[in-house]
């Protein structure tokens, strides 16, 4: 049983492109007409709606910022009236207050509809029993892989996130064929349950959906290795409505923006430029058709490439590089510039870690040290002192011939390093306290 929205997928180009620029051409309209913002922004950058004659036109308008919507809390960038809006998320942030969004009966059905084709694209339907462990909540995943799961037809079980030991329980008793989660709670997951004695191998688990943080492509080898499972990419954010935004397919080569409904360009962070045809930069969204809270140009420091070649899967829709880092995650340890899943890809490429690591960064004498903490297998955190000083000394040489920087590696016992029931903490910086 397939929708026709499936059939959104496959458009041909041209036809896809004219759609986009009606679409885009009503969303500038709309906030210039209806957001106070976007009024000024627009002014004094003296441009019009009308100025939009192509797609490539909307590099004259300006970008939004995560501190626009800040500055605006909570409903100041809505361009609906407030009896419209049939909900609101926030996005936890790590400092101050949330971000918060807001949907119209419209941008539900538009949030279900580009959540069911990433189920489709990752080959989910009606023979399904998913258990959906992304939180619900004022987290956008869990209701937004809730609606796209109904959509789909599978059977989908509200886990929400947390309470591992029911989570097991679950995907035994049920009989559960695939999980939502985060990829690093993925990881707890499987630890705890072969520990528990019920390991993912045993179970019918068959995919894994994990989204919401960064995780590298040594990651997603060495999840399928370990549990037997096919991981799948998906990628969103609040702002632009939540998970949604692309997915892997069966390809896995990339993934699938949903460009109908959301116009990526890639910029060059420091100049705001727009880039070239597959150069790398900075990933910028304008949504044309949402409603409650449309925006134009939002800058989501998440770092990608975009393809538009037709992937294998058959897909005419653009496809995104994975994210593997923010800018914003960007450490800068003495004068090197340095990203969390760089490590990540190093600490998985030895054999007797596990993935799960901490970077702790301090300060002494005004020079910044690096701390490496990485789990290793219970094997190898033996006695054989000899093979713990050559993995340590393999992950060292590797950082200092690729960066040039001098880390101390802590190898730790398993199961030290604390776990995350959602997003991550790969990075502790204790310099600022200074
Ligand atoms: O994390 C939405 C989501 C939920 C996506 C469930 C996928 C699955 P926010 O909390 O607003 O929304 O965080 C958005 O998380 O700008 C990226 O930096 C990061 N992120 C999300 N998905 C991925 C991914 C949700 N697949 C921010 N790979 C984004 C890398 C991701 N980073």
């Amino acid at each position: 049983m397939r929708e026709d929205l499936y059939l959104k997928d496959f458009l041909d180009r041209d036809g896809l492109r004219r759609a986009q620029l009606t679409r885009m051409r009503a969303t500038l309209e709309r906030v210039y007409e209806r957001v106070p913002f976007y009024r000024k922004a627009f002014d004094e950058k003296g441009v019009k709606p009308s100025d939009l004659q192509r797609l490539e036109d909307l590099a004259k308008f300006p970008f939004t910022m995560k501190k626009d919507l800040r500055d605006t809390y909570p409903f100041g960038l809505f361009s609906s009236e407030r009896k419209d809006v049939v909900r609101v998320h926030a996005s936890s942030g790590t400092t101050g207050k949330p971000i918060v969004v807001g949907y119209t009966a419209e941008d539900i059905r538009t949030w279900s509809e580009v959540m069911a084709r990433t189920f489709q694209c990752i080959g989910i339907g009606p023979e399904d029993v998913v258990q959906n462990a992304y939180g619900y909540g004022l987290f956008t995943g869990g209701l937004g892989a809730h609606y796209g799961l109904e959509r789909v037809g599978c059977t989908v079980i509200p886990m929400s996130g947390g309470n591992t030991e029911r989570q097991i329980l679950v995907m035994n008793d049920f009989g559960v064929t695939a999980i939502c989660c985060t990829p690093s709670y993925f990881l707890h997951l499987a630890e705890a349950a072969a520990q528990a004695g019920h390991p993912i191998q045993k179970t019918k688990l068959k995919k894994g959906i994990f989204g919401a943080e960064p995780w590298s492509d040594e990651m997603r080898k060495r999840i399928e290795a370990a549990t037997g499972i096919s991981a799948f990419d998906i990628y969103g954010l609040s702002e632009i409505i939540g998970p949604g935004v692309s997915s892997d397919c069966e390809a896995k080569c990339g993934l699938h923006v949903f460009e109908d409904h959301f116009y990526p360009e890639i910029i060059d962070s420091e100049t705001g430029a727009v880039k070239g045809l597959g150069e790398e930069g900075e990933l910028v969204f304008t949504t044309i058709t949402k409603q409650a809270m449309p925006l134009i140009r939002y800058r989501t420091r998440d770092i990608s490439r975009l393809d538009y070649s037709k992937c294998a899967c058959g897909r005419t829709i653009v496809r995104m590089a994975r994210v593997s880092h923010r800018s914003d995650d960007m450490m800068i340890v003495r004068g090197v510039n340095l990203y969390p899943s760089q490590v990540e890809e190093i600490l998985l490429e030895a054999e007797g870690t596990m993935p799960h690591y901490l970077l702790v960064l301090t300060r002494s004498k005004e020079l910044d040290d690096l701390e490496i903490r990485v789990e290793v297998s219970a094997e190898t955190f033996s006695d054989r002192v000899k093979e713990m000083e050559k993995l340590q000394k393999k992950i060292s040489e590797r950082m200092k011939s690729l960066f040039g920087l001098s880390a101390k590696v802590s190898l730790v016992e398993p199961g030290t390093i604390e776990r995350s029931v959602g997003k991550a903490k790969r990075v502790l910086d204790l310099r600022e306290k200074k």
